[in-house]
């Protein structure tokens, strides 16, 4: 009897252990849509673009990683040069970065095919 409780005690020990040792290892590919510095692919069409101040108005695509319908945002260009890849009313395809406060940062983006 004791060493069967002993033993689901020993295993979620190794394996809180274990869980710690790969969130610590798999930042760099890591999927998940809680991390800071994930990165998540997602479409859309763009609305508008402000060049100046590098920012996009996106109609996106809904994104499942992070639970969003489809909506008109706006994104932050990590880069203002990237503005001039895209116009109002091209599809694209691009990549984003929670940037902090609520606010995603477009970090590539390019004309779907
Ligand atoms: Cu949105």
């Amino acid at each position: 009897m004791k060493k069967r409780r002993l033993t689901p005690f020993i295993l979620a020990a190794l394996l809180g252990v274990g869980g710690i040792a790969l969130a610590a290892e798999s930042h760099d590919h890591s999927a998940s849509p809680t991390s800071a510095s994930a990165s998540i692919a997602a479409t859309g069409t763009v609305k508008s673009v402000d060049a100046a101040k590098g920012k996009l108005v996106i109609d996106h695509d809904p994104i499942p990683a992070l639970k969003w319908p489809r909506m008109v945002m706006d994104f932050q260009l990590a880069d203002k040069a990237m503005a001039s890849k895209v116009k109002a009313g091209d599809q694209v395809k691009f990549d984003m970065k929670e940037g902090g406060q609520g606010a995603y940062v477009i970090t590539a983006i390019e004309p779907a095919p």
